[in-house]
């Protein structure tokens, strides 16, 4: 079995339906990924030993989804010195503001790349996953080059009438 390059976290089982769009796409690319749930706040000390070994066992990514008062993307940043992507999920009254700011507003040396609220946001988490792997691995650049010309192509003959 390939070792897993990105690991994909959730505070809950109730994030699945939106993190599991993360999954999709890099298994699409061909990328070993491993989905998770563990929470800053509920798993404390698991979602530590996780991140911080990550890095030995070949793992080079993080995607990290929560909702309400979101820590697990900040809480991950902190214990390793790999890429963080934060997922903000609308799972709260507020439509996932509230795990927006908290996943975007970390303090300057704890980076975290947030993405937009929800499924659009676990989308964009996988791509800009993938960009980041095509910096050192040339044939992932080339898939990502490949899958921006379909793209083209396909707005270019979108047939309104
Ligand atoms: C957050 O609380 C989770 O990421 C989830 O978005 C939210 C609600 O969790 P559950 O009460 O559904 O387990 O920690």
């Amino acid at each position: 079995m390939p070792n897993v390059e990105v690991a994909i976290m959730m505070g809950s089982k109730s994030d699945l339906p939106v993190m599991e769009e993360s999954a999709k796409i890099l298994r699409e690319f061909g990328v070993s990924c491993e989905l998770k749930v563990l929470s800053a706040h509920r798993t404390p000390k698991e979602t530590a030993a996780y991140a911080e070994k990550f890095r030995s066992n070949g793992g080079k990514v993080f995607i990290c989804g929560a909702g309400v008062s979101a820590a697990l993307a900040g809480f991950v940043a902190a214990h390793t010195s790999l890429p963080v992507i934060g997922v903000p999920i609308d799972s709260s009254p507020l439509n996932g503001m509230d795990a927006l700011l908290s996943t975007a507003q970390m303090p300057p040396g704890v980076p975290v790349g947030c993405v937009s609220i929800g499924k659009a946001g676990a989308k964009n988490a996988a791509f800009l996953a993938l960009r980041i792997l095509g910096v050192t691995d040339k044939t992932m650049a080339q898939k990502l080059d490949h899958y921006t010309e379909e793209q083209r192509k396909a707005a270019l003959n979108t047939d309104l009438n």
